[in-house]
């Protein structure tokens, strides 16, 4: 008799035991996962913080400057992402206007745009303009408005001593009236009266 009772407390004894050492696992258990969460929800925060510093410096930059330019991009567009209508050859610029006016306004225009009537000097250059006009008329930087018969490139280029293109029997000074000169029919050049009015080639150099 008790004997049995002696066995039923060891029994009692073992129980409480092992549901002891399950709670203490249990509890390990509980612990590692809080932790585990303290941890995820802290990377977390920590990357949430770095994305809306991230966010703040972007909102920083002034809207024009976002849009950065990138040395891609200059390849793409010598003449400037920004200024896709200039066309790109031999190191410099060049702009085919797209409406007509008399020889004085293109030269303004051009100026305006910060670049000059082209100065034609090389076969190169013009077989890249004649190219490019397509039996058009379009102003180029040549005048003798100073002098009779005494041709002046815009930008101070000789006369003299560099590239001519002018068509046979052209300048002609018809009607003692033409000072002005431009890629005529084939690309060849004409004198024509500065008041005329056709198309315009402005040049620049590449943008730094
Ligand atoms: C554009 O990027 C270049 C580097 O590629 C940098 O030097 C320049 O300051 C940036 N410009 C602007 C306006 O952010
Ligand atoms: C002179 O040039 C003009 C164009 O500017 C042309 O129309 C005219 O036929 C030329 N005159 C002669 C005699 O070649
Ligand atoms: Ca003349
Ligand atoms: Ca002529």
């Amino acid at each position: 008799m008790d004997e049995e009772h002696l066995h039923d407390d060891l029994q009692v004894f073992k129980d409480r035991n092992f549901f002891r050492l399950k709670l203490k696992s249990f509890v390990t258990i509980y612990l590692l996962l809080a932790l585990s969460f303290l941890l995820t929800f802290t990377l977390f925060a920590v990357s949430l913080s770095r994305v809306s510093a991230i966010n703040s410096k972007l909102q920083e930059v002034p809207p024009g400057q976002s849009h950065n330019v990138s040395s891609r991009d200059f390849l793409l567009f010598p003449c400037g992402p920004g200024s896709r209508e200039w066309e790109y050859f031999g190191g410099k610029c060049y702009y085919f206007s797209l409406t007509r006016t008399s020889w004085h306004k293109a030269k303004a225009r051009c100026e305006e745009m910060h670049s000059q009537l082209a100065v034609i000097d090389s076969y190169a250059k013009q077989s890249f303009v004649m190219f490019r006009t397509r039996n058009e008329r379009f102003w180029i930087g040549l005048t003798d408005e100073n002098s009779e018969g005494e041709w002046e490139w815009v930008d101070g280029t000789d006369y003299k001593t560099t590239f001519t293109f002018w068509k046979e029997g052209e300048p002609n000074n018809s009607g003692n009236n033409e000072d002005c000169a431009h890629l005529w029919v084939s690309g060849e050049w004409n004198d024509v009266y500065c008041t005329y009015e056709c198309y315009y080639i402005c040049e620049k150099l590449v943008p730094k």
